[in-house]
């Protein structure tokens, strides 16, 4: 195995994950708010939480060391929510936040609404056609595994995009590689981009799917951080045999009543007045949640 070394983030209390984590939907909103085109914000709150844990968690990543051989290799295959990976990562000192909001979706800038590994170093992969990521990072897992090298590729896909052929073709490449080095997670937030899971594609049973090929199945609730955390902790060592998919519940717009279960926010711009009640619908939301945790 490779003889570089590099540790991850300081470890981070659950509730300093959540504190992140509204911080995060915070900032993603703003931007949402002064954006003039539109942000794919409902998949975006969605995976908040996620992208949270990974970047400030799980995955064994340096912003100052960006192309150390040991870092874990992080692909976004829903690539729509490009800017909620930008935020998360600047949010954990890779970029800054200001010029992300500066520049996004802009010519030329490096925060295209895909993102672009060219355009911005500290992006592994570039992605946005949904279906590509997952055989993306099957190679990326083999290819460590070639290097004799032992970090991870973790993958995050929409329930939406497995849909696509290409990402079952990549599941079993997966097993029959023993790419135990690999770990998907899944955004199972029941929307596509028109419609709701199962009106179109039916989707159900969708872990067992995965268990027929033969890879581990985590299932938890992807808005809860402590959950997020234990399946992270739990993850089989990287040199194992068996890849791992994190099925991870969640609700589209997550945090802001208008947007929650909503097709109208797929993707949209909010406009400076929206923007006060989305973040006002966001203080609230936050504050049932203490409330109901506080009472448990
Ligand atoms: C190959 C391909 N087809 C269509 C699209 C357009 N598209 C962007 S997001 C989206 C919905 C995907 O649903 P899901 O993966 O569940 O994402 P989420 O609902 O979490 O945003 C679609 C069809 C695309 N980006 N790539």
């Amino acid at each position: 195995m490779s003889e570089t070394t590099l540790t991850g983030p300081d470890r981070k209390t659950i509730g300093e994950l959540e504190d992140l984590a509204y911080e995060l939907r915070q900032k993603l909103l703003h931007l949402c708010g002064t954006y003039e085109g539109a942000v794919h914000i409902g998949g975006d709150l969605s995976v908040a939480d996620i992208l949270t844990v990974l970047f400030h968690h799980g995955l064994r990543v340096d912003p100052s060391d960006i192309a150390n051989p040991a870092r874990d290799r992080f692909v976004l295959s829903k690539g729509h929510a490009a800017v909620c990976m930008y935020i998360a990562m600047a949010m954990r000192g890779f970029f800054t936040y200001d010029e992300i909001v500066r520049t996004y979706g802009q010519l030329d800038s490096a925060y295209g609404m895909h993102p672009c590994k060219v355009q911005l170093p500290g992006v592994e992969c570039s992605t946005g056609s949904l279906g590509h990521g997952l055989p993306l990072a099957v190679g990326m897992a083999l290819s460590a595994r070639h290097r004799r090298e032992d970090h991870r590729v973790v993958c995050l896909l929409g329930d939406g995009e497995t849909g696509e052929g290409s990402v079952w073709e990549a599941v079993m490449a997966a097993r029959s590689n023993e790419l135990g080095n690999l770990v998907a997670f899944v955004d199972r937030n029941r929307q596509l981009m028109t419609s709701h899971a199962g009106e179109r594609v039916v989707f159900e049973p969708y872990p067992e799917k995965w268990r027929a090929f033969d890879w581990d199945v985590v299932e938890v609730d992807g808005h809860d951080m402590g959950q997020l955390v234990a399946a992270l902790d739990a993850l089989p060592a990287p040199d194992s045999h068996r890849p791992t998919v994190v099925i991870c519940e969640t609700v589209k717009g997550k945090g802001v009543d208008f947007m929650e279960r909503n097709l109208a926010w797929h993707a949209g711009s909010l406009g400076r007045e929206d923007l006060q009640k989305a973040l006002l619908a966001l203080e609230t939301s936050r504050g049932a949640a203490t409330r109901e945790k506080e009472s448990a």
